[in-house]
């Protein structure tokens, strides 16, 4: 009994936690992580970033990912494409959305398969108007593989 009466206060502080992040001037929200099967070497987080006096993403940190850079996908002569950006703006005001299809938080090198309902924590590094760069923490929750589904070229050339 009392062992469930923890697991249910840490699910709770979880939760709070992934809903919203403000450190500084920026705000998080509905961080999420594509999760992964056996095997599957890279995946991504999305979120929504809004800085209220202007800022940029710099670099992402996560401990379940050997690597994680910030990605940009566009389309480019009809292929679905990824490139590693060195910085994302964020302007003043705007919310920003990392989102499937868009940019994202591309974790690579994955330590364990992520699974639904498991809480990934990403370190955003964050550079403000001085450039100094801070960083916020977040706990991004694992969805479905499926869940708000890609086209189908989504890093298949990881
Ligand atoms: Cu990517």
């Amino acid at each position: 009994m009392k062992a469930r009466r923890i697991q249910l206060a840490l699910a709770i502080v979880l939760g709070a936690a992934a809903a919203s992040a403000l450190a500084g001037d920026v705000e998080v929200k509905d961080a999420w992580v594509r999760g992964t099967v056996s095997g599957q070497q890279a995946t991504g987080a999305f979120l929504e970033i809004t800085s209220k006096s202007g800022a940029a993403l710099v670099g992402v940190v996560s401990p379940a990912a050997g690597v994680s850079e910030i990605h940009e996908m566009k389309m480019d002569g009809g292929i679905m494409k990824m490139r590693a950006v060195e910085r994302l703006a964020l302007p003043a005001g705007t919310p920003v959305h990392l989102a499937p299809g868009g940019y994202h938080v591309m974790l690579l090198n994955l330590k364990q398969p992520l699974k639904k309902g498991d809480s990934v924590p990403l370190t955003l590094q964050i550079e403000g108007p001085d450039k100094q760069v801070e960083t916020v923490q977040i706990k991004a929750e694992v969805r479905d593989l499926t869940a708000m589904a890609a086209p189908a070229s989504d890093h298949q050339h990881h």
